[in-house]
């Protein structure tokens, strides 16, 4: 053990480095690309307590799945996610590469983010603690979690048709678990969707809507061939050079670990 006052003397030089440590991931401001594939179910965020069975059996109590075997034989996966914090604001970039081919068959029509049809024409129902979707058939959607497993309590749906909030709102605040629409992230008028990071996020997931005609409960997802790409912003524009690797959330706990020090530092002052 040190004697206490070299322990005080020492205190303030660990605080400052553990702090300078700390900054980076909570100040940075990230750009990263990601790849979201038609397997990519967004109600599937976060569950890693799910064992995805093998895409030639049935998944009891998990998405829905054609009775027999689909051309594509495709087992669903768990879509990417994003360190954030509360008040963090994400904006997502369709650079138009790629697509997903959503009905049985390889390839054939293919589509990007913003989905298929109108506003409305899917509405697909909550699972385990995620919420359901109202919007756009099979269009790209979001969701912010904690750190926990979201297996129960699902929140309310938000409505993304023409008469609720439509797809042309410049600022979203979802709740936890909320699932919601991001499209090809911009409004008719080509300015970039903001949506707001809620208390106590510490993920940002991006993922596939889709269920048997785009209504009911999600599923369908194992004829769903194909893939695209997007850039996340995280308080950052997405049009700007790429920052990969994502700021983790270890950095809070350096900044935890760095006030706890200042606390005990002037306390034995
Ligand atoms: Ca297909
Ligand atoms: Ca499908």
């Amino acid at each position: 053990m040190f004697p206490s006052s070299f322990a005080r003397r020492l205190a303030p030089t660990l605080l400052a480095l553990l702090c300078l440590a700390a900054l980076p991931s909570l100040a940075r401001a990230t750009v990263v690309a990601s790849t979201i594939k038609g397997s990519d179910s967004i109600w599937l965020a976060g569950r890693t307590d799910l064992l995805i069975p093998d895409a030639s059996q049935p998944w009891p109590g998990g998405m829905v799945r054609h009775a027999g075997p689909t051309p594509e034989e495709i087992k669903e996966t768990l879509p990417p996610g994003f360190a954030v914090t509360a008040g963090s604001v994400i904006r997502v970039l369709d650079p138009a590469s790629g697509g997903i081919s959503f009905f049985n068959g390889f390839g054939g029509t293919t589509y990007g983010p913003e989905g298929n049809g109108v506003p409305g024409s899917s509405s697909i129902s909550a699972f385990g603690g995620l919420s359901g979707y109202l919007g756009t058939q099979g269009a790209l959607v979001g969701v912010f979690l904690s750190d926990g497993v979201p297996v129960s309590n699902p929140p309310a749906t938000l409505d993304f048709t023409n008469a609720g909030l439509g797809i042309n709102f410049l600022t979203l605040a979802p709740e936890l678990q909320q699932v919601f629409y991001i499209g090809n992230g911009v409004t008719s008028g080509g300015v970039f969707q903001e949506f707001i990071a809620p208390a106590g996020a510490t993920r940002v997931f991006f993922g596939i809507s889709d269920s048997f005609n785009f209504n009911g409960a999600p599923g369908a997802f194992d004829d769903n061939d194909g893939a695209y790409q997007i850039r996340v912003g995280i308080n950052e524009d997405p049009g700007n050079p790429i920052t990969n690797p994502v700021p983790e959330p270890s950095g809070l706990l350096l900044l935890a670990a760095g006030m706890g020090l200042l606390w005990r530092s002037r306390r034995s002052i």
